[in-house]
């Protein structure tokens, strides 16, 4: 059986970055008979500067909109990072398998650590380490896969690497997992800098698209988002156009189709816009009318979480008891 692991951490509203790169997947493969576990991994939003309030309701958000996009509490588990101690019980393990160096070269704390000294902040330690916390995350529950944005990529990698060097020291102890990624939209960039990843942690800027954005306000941002200036038509080319080559992939993610086969079918960018800002709309739609509902009744999504909770830690006590003996501790 395919045991699946994915999570979302809450340190904005989730974007349409979020929703095409990973959760769409996410809804996906709970419809397979595998196990399916989608975490909001709370722990991972306190790396940055946070306030306590803005993180709790983040957090009860995340959950109800992943609910909203349709993960069915029957066939997957969907439960909050901190209500599960064996993450942090298994992070300290893979901090003694992991190097300094390996995690000072994640693109992540590079460019996070720089975004925070830019702003006169300190660079919190975790925010170094929890890239293990993030593999602790996953190697917890001896998953398979780890269905994921592009920009995962290197985290997994480091997971994949602890898990393997782990095994190799210790003795089979953990699944080696795999990153996958959706076809297109693995990437969703910037409306209005379409070379940067649309992120839900900086600025609420207008080139953000989130998931609950009302439709006046996604089709604003789509018609205002940067095309790139040239003759020629609409065509794909990711290195000259990127900022066409975004609305491209998010109109093939939302439709279907095939983003150099779509560019065909346009002689101006305003038509595409008006045509990306339709299908975004089409597309959230649903989700954000169940987020209504969902939402007006917080204790049925407390009630989930809590199910969630004890049925991830009844699933990852035993890998992570197998690791605290496999390196050499003694059993209590
Ligand atoms: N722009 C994106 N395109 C495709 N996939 C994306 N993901 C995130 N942004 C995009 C995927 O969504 C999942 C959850 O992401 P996350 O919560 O771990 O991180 P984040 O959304 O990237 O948010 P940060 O780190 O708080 O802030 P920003 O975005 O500002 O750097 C993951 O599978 C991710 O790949």
């Amino acid at each position: 059986m395919t045991r699946i692991f994915s999570g979302v951490k809450p340190t904005g509203h989730l974007t349409l970055g979020n929703y095409l790169g990973a959760v769409r997947q996410w809804v996906a493969a709970d419809q397979e008979p595998d196990e399916a576990l989608f975490c909001v991994v709370d722990l991972h939003a306190l790396t940055v500067e946070h306030d306590p309030a803005r993180v709790r309701r983040l957090s009860r958000q995340a959950a109800t909109l992943l609910l909203a996009s349709g993960l069915e509490p029957a066939r997957c588990t969907l439960f909050v990072q901190s209500h599960v101690d064996e993450h942090t019980r298994l992070a300290y393990l893979l901090e003694c398998t992991a190097t300094d160096g390996e995690l000072r070269r994640m693109v992540q704390y590079r460019e996070k650590a720089t975004r925070a000294r830019d702003a006169g902040e300190g660079v919190r330690l975790s925010l170094l380490t929890y890239p293990v916390l993030m593999a602790a995350d996953i190697l917890a529950y001896g998953t398979d896969r780890v269905p994921v944005g592009e920009d995962q990529r290197q985290h997994v990698e480091l997971t994949r690497d602890l898990a393997v060097r782990f095994n190799q020291r210790y003795g089979h102890t953990f699944a080696v997992p795999e990153a996958t990624h959706p076809v297109v939209a693995a990437r969703v960039m910037d409306l209005q800098e379409p070379t940067s990843k649309m992120g839900k942690s900086g600025d609420a800027g207008p080139g953000v698209v989130f998931m609950l954005d009302e439709p006046a306000v996604v089709t604003r941002k789509v018609m205002r988002a940067v095309t790139d200036s040239g003759d020629g038509g609409v065509v794909l080319d990711r290195e000259k156009r990127p900022g066409v080559a975004n609305l491209l992939d998010i109109l093939a993610a939302c439709t279907g189709g095939e983003p150099a086969a779509l560019a065909d079918g346009y002689q101006g960018y305003g038509a595409l816009k008006r045509d990306v800002a339709e299908a975004v709309v089409e597309t959230l739609r649903p989700v954000r009318e169940r987020h209504a509902e969902l939402a007006a009744d917080p204790g049925g999504v407390e009630k989930v979480l809590r199910a969630g909770a004890e049925r991830a830690r009844g699933l990852a006590r035993p890998v992570v008891d197998r690791a605290y003996r496999a390196i050499g501790l003694l059993e209590p």
